[in-house]
């Protein structure tokens, strides 16, 4: 077995205590690391005041991890800058949301190069080098650049938009060259494929192939859409055992008789929090019966608060919250229970499984796991129904959710009170068909799938000429 590289921006080592609530990435590579001998690199997650040029390594079980710190520019420009105001609004259809610096892209394409100097000299000729996200695009040019001949695979966990909304930004076309040093990329859907491939045909002179191929020069690259899955049955279990939990339980009490819609969401523009809450209002408006029968619980822990626009965000989530709980709530019932806590994963499951409704309404997201773990934290004699966004790439795979246009709050209102009444024969009848769907496709099987493509296949290094040295940043 080849050891498996990891990179990601951030490095998830685990808990030493144990109970850690894992999530993310961190599940997704158990497996992997189980199987393959491991290597994870990336951001520590601290800000020194100087750069680090190696990594500091931790050693645990047959993984190890090796973490650079980046100095408060680096942060700045490269994480809050570049790669979460230019990149991820583009990424998520946002034009108008997207704030382009030179300083920034040159702090992104810094640390790419920091981190690919001091990765390089850790890789050993079989390595699989697998790397992610929209943070690090770059890395395997510059990995290139330093002589890396190794197989790179790349996933992208947000959207791949049009060529005509990716165009917009400046530099688009350097991280298009730079995309096809890897060997093979990853993306959530067919067709987040589809436009990545079309933008590296219209952008930058590629030549499509058969299938999943494409030629840029000597370069071969293969793209494709890897749906990511969750561990189910990890979920479903944690889920059932969750009714003794305290949090759950009062949850239950405060309920009463009432029935629980619930949203859990990063506090972030692409999840469309206001306009849920806004189509939850017409729901009570076009229903006054309801009222004081339903609570809508919006779970949505900060993120990225440095960050103006999410400020901005903050501020228009507390107004339309304050604003409809002032104007239809009641003495003893608030529409809108709305909680900024970071909770751990089995009451999540727990607050999933007493929900009548999951309210899962972005406005872009590349595949959302929310709305797989709804469904897998549900009671299979009585379970819930998903209401889930057509811009969700999971709606291309949950066909049997309620699936709506987040933009229309009507459609949403009427999907609310259409799953609220939905009779359970028909609720039974689609989760199973949504939980045959996400088990087949879990977090195994994405880990397996991905891996089993990067690792067959041509060598790069063979029927390919390596340019000269010369570092991507220079481009
Ligand atoms: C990106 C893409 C893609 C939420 N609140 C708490 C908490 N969570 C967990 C959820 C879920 C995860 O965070 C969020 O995953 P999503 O997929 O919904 O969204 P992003 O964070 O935007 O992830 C997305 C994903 O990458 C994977 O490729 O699906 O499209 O945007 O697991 O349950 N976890 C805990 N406490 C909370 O309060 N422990």
């Amino acid at each position: 077995m080849p050891r498996l590289v990891v990179v990601s921006n951030r490095v998830a080592i685990p808990d030493p205590t144990g109970k850690g609530s894992a999530g993310g990435l961190a599940v997704a590579l158990k497996e992997a690391f189980e199987a393959h001998r491991g290597l994870w690199f990336g951001w520590s997650g601290k800000v020194a005041a100087q750069p680090s040029t190696t990594p500091r390594i931790v050693d645990k079980g047959n993984v190890q991890y090796a973490l650079m710190d980046l100095t408060p520019l680096d942060r700045q420009e490269y994480y809050n800058g570049f790669a979460n105001r230019a990149l991820w609004p583009i990424m998520h259809y946002r034009i108008g949301l997207s704030e382009f610096s030179r300083a920034d892209y040159a702090g992104y394409l810094r640390v790419n190069r920091s981190f690919a100097s001091a990765l390089a000299g850790m890789i050993q000729p079989d390595d699989l080098i697998w790397v992610h996200d929209y943070h690090l695009i770059p890395l395997a040019a510059e990995l290139r650049a330093l002589g890396v001949t190794n197989r790179i695979g790349y996933f992208h966990h947000i959207p791949w938009p049009a060529p005509e909304v990716l165009g917009t930004l400046p530099g688009s076309q350097d991280l298009l060259r730079d995309i096809t040093e890897y060997n093979l990329v990853g993306v959530q859907t067919d067709l987040d494929a589809d436009n990545l491939r079309r933008g590296l045909v219209q952008e930058v002179g590629a030549i499509q192939r058969k299938g999943d191929l494409v030629e840029l020069g000597e370069k071969q690259i293969r793209v494709k859409g890897f749906p990511i899955g969750i561990d189910v049955n990890s979920f479903q279990q944690a889920a059932k055992r969750s009714s003794t939990n305290r949090l759950v339980r009062q949850t239950v009490a405060g309920l009463g008789s009432r029935r629980l819609i619930i949203g859990i969401d990063r506090l972030d523009y692409s999840k469309g929090i206001p306009e849920r809450m806004e189509s939850f209002e017409r729901f009570l408006i076009g229903n006054p019966d309801q009222r004081g029968q339903v609570t809508y619980l919006q779970v949505t822990p900060v993120s990225r608060s440095e960050v103006p626009e999410y400020a901005t965000l903050s501020r228009v989530v507390n107004e339309t919250l304050g604003r409809i709980n002032g104007s239809l709530g009641e003495p003893g019932w608030v529409p809108i229970h709305y909680v900024n806590s970071t909770y751990p994963r089995p009451v999540l499951a727990g607050l999933n499984r007493l929900a009548r409704v999951g309210l899962v309404t972005p406005m872009r997201d590349g595949m959302n796991l929310v709305a797989k773990e709804y469904v897998a934290a549900q009671d299979p004699e009585d379970p819930g129904m998903l209401v889930l966004s057509k811009f969700a790439g999971a709606a291309q795979q949950m066909t049997d959710a309620l699936i709506v246009n987040p933009n229309d709050k009507i459609e949403v209102a009427e999907a609310i009170r259409d799953a609220l009444y939905m009779g359970r024969e028909e609720r039974v009848a689609r989760w199973e068909r949504m939980m045959a769907t996400i088990t087949q496709c879990d977090i195994a099987s994405w880990t397996a799938s991905f891996l089993k493509d990067l690792s067959g296949g041509r060598s790069p290094g063979a029927g390919r000429i390596l340019r000269p040295v010369q570092s991507a940043g220079q481009r």
